[in-house]
Formats: structure tokens, C-alpha cells, sequence
């Protein structure tokens, strides 16, 4: 039988130990990839569209990936990224562009 001196439940105190530290939950970068097909206004207005960047910053980060193959739009939590990354390959899609979008830890 359950009594005060013998409980049946014991809900631990929730204590952080003092050697402890919470880690921030991992960040995840959303890239774009080069490829010779995706127009180049194309990649620009899915920068402003899905990541908020104005036309300079778009354009800067479309070069980038046009020279060195890839670039980051951002740096966001799993969920986040992965919405991005689904959004922006389905628009891609839609109009017929073979633009990759991929997302991996920071
Ligand atoms: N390389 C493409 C072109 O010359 C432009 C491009 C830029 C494509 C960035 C994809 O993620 C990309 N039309």
C-alpha cells in the first residue's frame, strides 16, 4: 500500500548538476548548389523569397555559389532548415529548374 514513508511514485527533483552546462540545440546551414541550368534571376528571387535577403545580398550569394559551387543562405534549428530546404526544392520543381537546396549541421 502507498503511504507517506512508502511512495509508490517518486518524482526525482529536477536539479542540474553543477559540472553540467545545457548545450543550444544544433544549428543546421541551408546551402544552394551550382549547377549549369538554374537562371541566375531565378536563384535570386528564391533568396529573397524563402530567406529575406534584399536583391544586393541575393545577387552576392548567387555569384558566390555560381563561383564557388555552393554558399549559405542561413544558419537555422533542424526544423527550420529542413522547411526551407523542402520549400525551396518544391519551387524549384514547380518551375522546372534542377536547383538543389541541402542543409547540414553548422
Ligand atoms: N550557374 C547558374 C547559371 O550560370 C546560376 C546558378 C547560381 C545556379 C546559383 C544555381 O545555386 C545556383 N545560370
Amino acid at each position: 500500500m502507498a503511504t507517506r514513508s512508502n511512495p509508490t511514485t517518486v518524482v526525482e527533483p529536477v536539479v542540474e548538476r553543477k559540472d553540467s552546462v545545457a548545450k543550444p540545440p544544433p544549428m543546421y546551414q541551408v546551402m544552394l548548389l551550382n549547377d549549369d541550368y538554374t537562371p541566375m534571376d531565378f536563384v535570386v528571387e528564391v533568396l529573397q523569397r524563402f530567406f529575406g535577403m534584399g536583391r544586393e545580398k541575393a545577387t552576392r550569394v548567387m555569384l558566390q555559389v555560381h563561383l564557388d559551387g555552393r554558399g549559405v543562405c542561413g544558419v537555422f534549428p533542424r526544423d527550420v532548415a529542413a522547411t526551407k530546404v523542402d520549400l525551396v526544392t518544391d519551387y524549384a520543381r514547380v518551375h522546372e529548374h534542377p536547383l538543389q537546396c541541402v542543409m547540414e549541421e553548422a
